[in-house]
């Protein structure tokens, strides 16, 4: 078995079990104008991790290995979000209130699609999910399980909120999970940390981290 790496020890992953999961790279928390800035953050940090986040996606594209991507986004008649969710912020704009980029947060509008550079390719898996979790009220659990996935890598925004949960529920679920440090960001620099630190500390409670270009050179 491959081994990379990682925090706490090394990660072993048997290949062909291996899957990459990114989270909620879309306009919407990375640009301008989407929700991340209408709820009073600077996206500039977020853009950042961008080519980091491409340089993982193309590592398993070379190594054929399956991809998910997932969006945090709404129907447009909002009968997946609720009314708490919504409210949260008291901000001027909310989900499904009209922005520079479309309706905020509302799978189909330009702001939900995810940046230019990490666009999905044919074959590779985009979830639309309501919650901040992946696993909440989606398919995702059914299409690792069918696709035999134990193991999964996961890149994304932001790391202590959709990251975090997202690695929290594979956990529960069984999943081996191992995050690529310099492949996700926060709003909060230092919430990104503690969130790295709460998943390594205990032996690994919630899992492994390692950085991107450990990652890729084991797939190779
Ligand atoms: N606000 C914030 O940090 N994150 C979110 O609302 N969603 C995700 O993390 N994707």
């Amino acid at each position: 078995m491959p081994v990379i790496t990682a925090q706490p020890y090394e990660y072993s992953f048997p290949t062909g079990k291996i899957a990459l999961v990114v989270i909620d790279m879309q306009r919407d928390f990375v640009e301008e104008g989407g929700f991340g800035s209408v709820l009073g953050n600077d996206v500039r940090p977020l853009a950042a991790i961008v080519p980091t986040v491409r340089r993982l996606l193309d590592g398993f594209r070379a190594a054929k290995l399956p991809i998910i991507h997932t969006r945090e986004g709404h129907r447009p008649d909002l009968t997946d979000c609720p009314p708490s969710k919504r409210a949260r912020g008291k901000g001027a704009l909310g989900i499904g209130d009209k922005g520079p980029m479309g309706r905020i947060l509302i799978d189909g509008e330009p702001g939900n699609d995810l940046v230019p550079a990490l666009v999905a390719l044919p074959g590779e898996t985009v979830i639309v999910k309501p919650g901040k979790g992946a696993f909440y009220a989606t398919r995702l659990g059914h299409l690792l399980e069918t696709q035999g996935i134990s193991h999964l890598v996961f890149a994304g925004v932001t790391t202590e909120v959709c990251v975090q949960t997202t690695m929290r529920e594979a956990n529960d679920r069984g999943y081996e999970c191992l995050l690529a440090e310099d492949a996700t960001e926060s709003y909060f620099p230092e919430f990104k940390a503690a969130t790295l630190a709460m998943i390594r500390a205990q032996g690994g409670i919630v899992g492994w981290t390692a950085p991107t270009d450990t990652i890729v050179k084991a797939l190779r």
